[in-house]
């Protein structure tokens, strides 16, 4: 079976990749549906617009889909940058603007009150049929600076005290095995093998 993965985020492809290998499909990604339009991600949360993206690429392809809307929410900045991470910084925002956008709102926010969260949602649609959201949180705090290469987005500055280490000093399987997105997946792949098993 084909499975289209609608994510133009390099990082989240690698990792949602890397989760789903063992499994009987096909991974097809946007970089094989070239003309796909542009979801403007205007949902209030993570599982509205992850269910836009999805639904629209079950719709373009004619192929079950999924899709990943996922962010940092920080506790001092009232749960920002939650859906506008990728955007934090400007229309155009990089990861490392968005990283120093983020340092210069922390910047007089002490340690203790540094505290955050990596939300992830993963919305499976079936074209013309089922919709499934699963969700997934991993907790943390923000570093006065950055710290390790791996991953993408804000994972130089999010320290996982558990792992003793930000989640850019993390091997990708070492991420996926804690992270948000791990989560969310793993509850993904419960639902893929229970309906595999029916
Ligand atoms: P698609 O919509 O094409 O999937 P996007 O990057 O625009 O890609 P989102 O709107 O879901 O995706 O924004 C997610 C942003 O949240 C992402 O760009 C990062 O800045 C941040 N983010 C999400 N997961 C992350 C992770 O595992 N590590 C670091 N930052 C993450």
């Amino acid at each position: 079976t084909r499975l289209v993965v609608a994510t133009r985020n390099k990082g989240k492809l690698r990792e949602i990749a890397a989760i789903l290998s063992g499994l009987p499909f096909m991974l097809l990604s946007l970089d094989d549906f070239p003309d796909f339009p542009e979801v403007e991600e205007d949902g209030a949360t993570f599982e509205e617009n992850a269910l836009k993206k999805a639904s629209m690429a079950a719709m373009v392809t004619g192929l079950p889909a999924l899709a990943d809307d996922s962010g940092l929410v920080v506790d001092a900045l009232g749960g920002k940058p939650g859906v506008y991470s990728a955007r934090y910084s400007g229309e155009s925002a990089s990861d490392e603007a968005n990283n120093t956008k983020l340092l210069s709102e922390l910047a007089t926010v002490p340690y203790a009150e540094r505290t955050a969260a990596f939300r992830c949602t993963i919305a499976l649609c079936i074209p013309g049929g089922e919709r499934y959201t699963f969700s997934g949180e991993l907790r943390g705090v923000i570093l006065d600076s950055p710290r390790g290469t791996g991953g993408f987005g804000y994972d130089p500055l999010f320290f996982v005290s558990e792992n003793g280490a930000t989640m850019a000093e993390l091997s990708l399987e070492v991420k996926n095995a804690v992270s948000h997105r791990g989560k969310a997946l793993a509850l993904l792949k419960g639902h893929l093998g229970r309906q595999a098993g029916e």
